[in-house]
């Protein structure tokens, strides 16, 4: 990505009056990291810019800097905005939804690096090959001469870490190495950071995780393996969306499966399916039933769904949309 097109995005953010950063609808280390570290060197230059997140943020990412900047309310697009920042999102629509509220069409920069953006921004800083939406926006500093602070860093290295599961999948490359030693150097939290990828989970949830590796199978011809967990599995042992998810990069990291589909029953009465593969684009796959992602990592939604068993315990999702 160009010097030229970071600096110009500085200049915009400088000189909006009214910014607002928007998170992608599933929240996560890079969306926030990413959006964050925006948010501190810009309150750092005192302007204060509030991060819109479609739920309240999950406890773990609390010890992030400027996380009060976050707001679920979306009475902030009622306003006059003037500029959108929107961060790690390649779901246009979700965009087009929030942005079709303000008053007055803002302009729209769409800072991502999901191959399957589809570059809806009026500028677009997508970097297909970065490591994470951190990795893009650490360029964006580096183009301007900005050098991260301690708060900065911790918030970018949080979204490499998380997009990289802590280095141990394939967007692990030299950049997410070299851009997160700078990070630590410039004094980046990287214990909280990893702890927060990893650590913390608790029984209830480490209960559901058994659950579904019980249910893992592997197809006899193609070999991908699969698993799933219903809302009952969770209602059960009192545990919510956030907690479950990371199974399926746990899942990738220590199975012989080249390909993995974890479908999980979400809050609105669909089946989310989580696809890791070493083998497949799955973004492919995801595009083609309206998701997103990357090529080693990717998922979309069946609405109005629901996973069902049979009495030999194989499970299979069934469909409720009305003929
Ligand atoms: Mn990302």
């Amino acid at each position: 990505m160009s010097a030229h097109q970071a600096k110009h995005i500085y200049h915009l953010l400088h000189t909006a009056k009214n910014p607002v950063f928007i998170s992608d609808e599933r929240i996560d280390g890079d969306s926030l990291g990413a959006s964050l570290a925006l948010v501190d060197h810009l309150t750092s230059q005192g302007k204060h810019i509030p991060v819109y997140v479609a739920e309240s943020v999950p406890k773990k990412y609390e010890f992030l800097p400027h996380i009060t900047a976050c707001t679920t309310d979306t009475s902030i697009f009622e306003n006059e905005v003037d500029l959108v920042l929107a961060f790690d999102c390649s779901d246009e629509n979700y965009i087009e939804r929030l942005v079709s509220k303000i008053p007055h069409r803002p302009l729209v920069i769409n800072i991502d690096h999901h191959a399957s953006n589809s570059h809806y921004g009026d500028i677009n800083y997508v970097v297909s090959h970065a490591p994470a939406t951190a990795a893009v926006v650490y360029s964006l500093f580096h183009h301007n001469q900005i050098i991260p602070s301690k708060q900065a860093a911790t918030c970018l290295l949080m979204g490499i870490c998380f997009d990289t599961t802590v280095f141990r999948n394939s967007a692990s490359d030299k950049d997410a190495f070299y851009i997160a030693s700078k990070l630590i150097k410039l004094g980046a939290r990287s214990q909280e950071v990893v702890r927060a990828v990893f650590s913390g989970r608790s029984i209830p949830t480490l209960r559901v995780w058994g659950v579904a590796l019980e249910r893992l199978q592997k197809h006899p011809v193609y070999e991908f393996v699969t698993t799933c967990i219903t809302r009952k599995d969770m209602d059960e042992h009192g545990i919510t969306d956030d907690e479950v998810d990371g199974l399926s990069n746990f899942l990738h990291f220590v199975s012989d499966a080249h390909t993995l589909f974890v479908l999980k029953e979400t809050t609105c009465g669909g089946v989310k399916v989580s696809m890791r593969s070493e083998k497949h684009d799955v973004s492919l796959i995801a595009k083609t039933f309206g998701g997103g992602g990357h090529v080693k990592a990717a998922g979309f939604t069946i609405p109005q769904s629901t996973i069902s068993y049979d009495t030999q315990g194989n499970w299979k999702v069934e469909s409720h949309v009305q003929a």
